[in-house]
């Protein structure tokens, strides 16, 4: 199944039972605090309509990928295998990426609805404030920021979040290190301001390309297209000439003039790590010039929310990924999957081994640590038979396999994300962000291994067999609601 767009995923999502309309809620606040209540019981997902003073059918969906099986059917990856084992499947796709050029469109739905000079009016759209201490209502959450190199020609799309200041303006704050504010920047150099699009509600593969970033000069799109399998479809914009996604709800057009034009407060947002800790600060405004949307648009909404609720669920994180290559290239042999345990950011990293030899569950923990993209602050390395997406199973490990006087070690100034809460604030304050690690090897030790207690797990064998005999009583449970996925049956714990 490939989707169109937004509109036939979440259409998809109703048809099974996944979803819950809510009529009446408000925008400030009322809607941000539904949807964290709801996220954290890993409920159906919401969709607001008739919100409170805006039209019938001007929705938002809210947090649409944030269970595994919604993610699964996003991305169109198998619903009943574990986050690690999707992940793998991701993996796979990544190293075979080949690009696949959008097409152009003459016009496509977004353009149903044309508003330009005085008719813009951003405020014509429910805009959440999502969490209490937000500076402001954020237009863009589920959305892609479009921009093009002026001196490469290459088109990024990047999700940026966009807090509304008025009718016709919005902030963007983009991290100095993306792709966005690099390009953003280079238009200044040059003198002119930055021509900038933002596209909210995309299909799922154009969100998840802006949402997890590729190397410096791929286009999404074209990378959005190969996980498709067809191209992505485009219309050109007329204000900016850059590709607009020919079936998003709603998009703006407009400039971002040079920080020394203009510049407001922006922030601060609840962020990923589960804190506020950006704050609030002066950052670059778009002026919007005209703006495009669907008939009755169906927004989608995705603020951050504190761990363990997650924006995709089965995360193709980029710095995991080469963690996992590093590891394989640094020639370390049993590398079994590098995975990021569901912390508000990479800051718990597991490696699973076979071990091979005395001391090589060691020094595979020391090589990840080791590695330019590890930013993990706790390393745990775990035996084969622990699922490293499966965060009861690491803990069980943890607590079970390792000796903290032995098996845990130190690591004073490692490299530390500037996201990172724990960062004390005078360092950050002078660029200084670097944290200290522990290594953690919560394997088996090998050199007694043959006496290690075995684990009081059925054999794959018996569970099968007893499975398929009472399958119905399984199917039953699977349709609970805190059920999102079952455990695996094979891949038995036993030493
Ligand atoms: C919901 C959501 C909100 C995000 N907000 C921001 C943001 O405000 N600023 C930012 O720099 N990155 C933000 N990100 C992360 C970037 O989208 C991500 O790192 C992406 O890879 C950047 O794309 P790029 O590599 O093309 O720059 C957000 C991601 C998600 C999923
Ligand atoms: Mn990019």
């Amino acid at each position: 199944m490939v989707w169109q767009d937004f509109r036939e995923f979440v259409g998809e999502i109703e048809r099974r039972g996944n979803s819950r309309v809510v009529e009446g809620a408000d925008c400030e606040l009322e809607i941000g605090a539904l949807t964290e209540l709801m996220c954290e019981r890993k409920g159906p997902m919401l969709i607001f309509d008739s919100i409170k003073g805006y039209p019938q059918g001007y929705r938002i969906v809210a947090k649409p990928y944030s269970t595994p099986l919604r993610s699964a059917i996003g991305l169109g990856l198998p619903e009943d295998v574990s986050p690690f084992e999707m992940f793998k499947a991701w993996r796979e796709r990544m190293r075979n990426f080949t690009p696949v050029s959008p097409v152009e469109l003459p016009t496509g739905p977004v353009m149903e609805n044309v508003l330009e000079g005085d008719q813009v009016d951003l405020t014509r759209f429910p805009v959440p404030r999502w969490h209490e201490r937000d500076g402001g209502p954020y237009f863009g959450t589920g959305c892609a920021v479009i921009t093009r190199d002026p001196d490469e020609g290459w088109v990024n799309l990047g999700t940026y979040r966009c807090m509304l200041h008025d009718r016709t303006t919005t902030a963007v704050d983009i991290a100095p290190y993306h792709h966005g504010n690099m390009h953003m920047r280079r238009w200044w150099a040059s003198g002119k301001p930055a021509p900038v699009a933002v596209a909210i509600s995309l299909d799922p593969y154009l969100f998840l390309a802006a949402a997890e970033g590729l190397p410096w000069g791929t286009n999404e799109y074209e990378f959005a297209g190969y996980v498709r399998g067809e191209p992505e479809e485009y219309v050109t914009g007329p204000r900016t000439g850059l590709p607009l996604p020919a079936r998003a709800e709603l998009i703006i057009e407009g400039e971002v003039p040079s920080p020394e034009e203009e510049q407001r407060i922006e922030g601060p947002f609840g962020e990923y790590t589960g804190y506020y800790a950006g704050g609030e600060k002066l950052r670059p405004v778009l002026r919007v010039k005209a703006l495009y949307h669907r008939t009755n648009p169906l927004l989608h909404g995705d603020p951050p929310l504190k761990p363990p609720v997650l924006t995709i669920a089965c995360p193709p994180a980029r710095s995991i990924l080469s963690v996992w290559d590093g590891l394989e290239k640094s020639g370390m042999a049993g590398i079994k999957g590098v995975y990021s345990l569901n912390t508000g950011g990479e800051f718990i990293t597991v490696v699973s081994i076979k071990q091979q030899y005395a001391g090589h569950a060691r020094q595979v923990g020391r090589v990840a640590s080791g590695l330019i993209h590890s930013m993990g602050r706790l390393i745990i390395v775990v035996d084969e038979d622990i699922d490293p997406s499966n965060i009861e199973e690491v803990m069980w490990a943890v607590a079970t396999r390792s000796d903290p006087a032995t098996s845990f070690e130190i690591q004073p100034e490692c490299p530390a994300s500037t996201l990172d809460p724990r960062v004390p604030p005078e360092m950050k304050k002078r660029g200084h962000t670097f944290n200290s690690r522990a290594l953690i090897i919560a394997c088996r030790p090998w050199e007694w291994r043959d006496e290690y207690p075995p684990v009081n797990r059925n054999s794959d064998e018996l569970r099968q067999r007893t499975y398929d005999k009472w399958r119905s009583l399984f199917e039953d449970a699977a349709h609970s609601a805190a059920a999102d996925r079952q455990p695996a049956l094979a891949g038995s714990t036993a030493g």
